[in-house]
């Protein structure tokens, strides 16, 4: 079982939201009551799946450690879903109960009401502490976190705590994590960027999070200039965002911050290839040589440039301890020579357990017990470097997966759309930014507001269409399949 907080520091400060903070003993005392609350009486949660749905914050935090305490599986959703998005999730995993914190309970209501879920508000499940918890062994199941892939609909992808152990545990000895050290998080905790790689990490290691519901480059450079952190991790988007804005203000102003971010002990990059522009550009402004690794929700995190070593631009180092890496060619074979690109596949403890009720999909996803991530890489002097998908179907934007199908399923029930393909398309900020190819039916019209007006409500944010296309009609091979078009050409 791994020991989710490091309560040996009780004194610490785990957690800091806005003026208030919370430390590890009052953090664990806390964990105690929710789990107790939880379980009512009984022994055991036995695996119950039960969903949250609440921002960055105290109860957040308690809450995710509470199920865990109390036996269950912990389902974190994204606070920027659409509803159709969140029923996929509640339904597919059988979700019975729902824990929320007020200013969300009307958001909310409809949907658990359809599903027959119980609603809980945070503060309700809250018992008196003290109670009988159950024990629990690393094969037991701890957390569904939903991914996109080749299929329409997202995926629950099932880790177990002693996966969970895994992923931190060698994320703390390669990075060299102390109780000492003090992040802010700010990336969407229904990921494992943010929940593995930053708040369990932290809490592992007995060091302090600042929480923030939200990106706020204003509010989060205020503190980076007065020294509040050691570390810091990011998707690239956020470096780029961070470049833009540090490149609008005085010199002095920039200066300041620059020098915070140099001051820290690591900067981390990941969840979307860095570009070496940005490498360097980062590098010239802070000082910092970025660390980039590569990860994916069924492995947690599984190369990494060195911590002391050379950090090279471009490239996501080599594999970290513990996890197994090796590309294979089309025909399964392991590759050995250097220089030759083939599929990244992983074996060790990191790797998940399996897609929840999808059997098909996870025996499809190993082969002779190798996970196939699907992300091609070559090995040059010793350092893998990520040459893109085997996929054209999965777009990543802001380090966020997206599946090019789900999109093109919900945009094929707009009334003006006869056909659809949706793809990613380079972009400085995003990486890649979500494009749709349309045939629209006959006599329609329909421009690029229209459909964003239209997908609110139905998508996340992030998986609307930036860009639109209209064609008379969609490319296709000899064999009538449509071929994605280079949208480079079109735009
Ligand atoms: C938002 N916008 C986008 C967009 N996302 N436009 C194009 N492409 C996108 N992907 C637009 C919105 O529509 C809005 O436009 C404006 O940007 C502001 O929206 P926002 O939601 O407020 O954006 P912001 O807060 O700045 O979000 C950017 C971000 C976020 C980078 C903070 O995308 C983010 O948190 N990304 C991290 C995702 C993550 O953690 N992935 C890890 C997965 S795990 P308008 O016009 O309405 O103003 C993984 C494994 C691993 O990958 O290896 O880590
Ligand atoms: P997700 O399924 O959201 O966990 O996303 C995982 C995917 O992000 C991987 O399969 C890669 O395609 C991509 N990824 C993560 N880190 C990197 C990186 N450093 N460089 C390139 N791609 C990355």
């Amino acid at each position: 079982m791994h020991k989710p907080l490091n309560i040996t520091h009780p004194g610490n400060i785990a957690l800091v939201d806005g003026a208030q903070t919370r430390t590890y003993a009052d953090l664990d005392k806390q964990i105690d009551r929710f789990a107790g609350g939880l379980l009512a009486g009984e022994a055991d949660l036995q695996e119950e799946r039960i969903a949250f749905l609440m921002p960055a914050s105290f109860e957040y935090v308690t809450t995710l450690h509470g199920i865990w305490r109390a036996g269950g599986i912990a389902v974190p959703l994204n606070t920027a879903s659409a509803l159709p998005e969140l029923e996929h999730c509640l339904s597919s995993t059988g979700v019975r109960r729902l824990v929320t914190i007020s200013d969300r309970l009307n958001q909310i209501k409809p949907l658990c009401d359809e599903l027959a879920i119980e609603l809980l508000d945070f503060s309700q499940c809250l018992g008196d502490g003290g109670s009988a918890l159950p024990e629990l062994t690393p094969e037991r199941r701890a957390l569904i976190v939903f991914t996109s892939g080749t299929t329409s609909k997202p995926k629950g992808v099932v880790t177990t705590h002693g996966t969970i152990a895994a992923q931190i545990s060698t994320l703390i000895d390669a990075w060299e994590w102390q109780s000492s050290d003090v992040i802010p998080l700010f990336l969407p905790l229904h990921h494992v960027h943010g929940i593995i790689n930053v708040l369990s990490c932290a809490l592992w290691s007995g060091a302090t999070v600042h929480l923030m519901p939200k990106l706020d480059l204003q509010r989060l450079c205020g503190q980076v200039t007065r020294g509040v952190f050691t570390v810091f991790m990011a998707v690239p988007t956020i470096y780029v965002k961070l470049i833009d804005y540090l490149a609008d203000m005085d010199a002095a102003d920039r200066s300041a911050i620059a020098g915070g971010f140099a001051d820290m002990r690591l900067n981390v990059s990941g969840s979307a290839a860095c570009p070496v522009e940005i490498f360097e550009s980062w590098q010239r402004l802070t000082g910092q040589v970025l660390l980039e690794r590569y990860g994916m929700t069924e492995i947690g995190m599984a190369l990494s440039n060195p911590y002391r070593g050379e950090r090279r631009a471009g490239c996501v180092g080599q594999p970290l301890p513990g996890v197994e890496v090796q590309l294979f060619d089309e025909q399964h074979q392991a590759i050995t020579e250097p220089a030759t690109a083939g599929e990244i596949r992983i074996k060790g403890g990191n790797v998940f357990l399996e897609y929840w009720n999808n059997p098909k999909a996870t025996a499809s996803s190993f082969h002779d017990g190798w996970f196939c991530t699907g992300d091609v890489a070559v090995v040059e002097d010793g350092y893998f470097r990520i040459m893109g998908r085997s996929s054209i179907d999965i777009i990543k934007s802001g380090g966020y997966k997206l599946s090019a199908l789900e999109i093109e399923g919900k945009l094929l029930a707009h009334p003006a759309i006869a056909e659809v393909a949706v793809l990613g398309i380079e972009d400085r900020t995003w990486g890649e930014a979500v494009a749709a190819v349309v045939v629209l039916r006959p006599g329609a019209e329909l421009t690029g507001e229209d459909l964003k007006a239209w997908c609110e409500g139905r998508l996340s944010s992030y998986k609307i269409p930036k860009h639109l296309v209209v064609m008379e009609s969609l490319p296709r091979n000899a064999m009538g399949k449509v071929v994605k078009p280079k949208l480079k050409e079109l735009l």
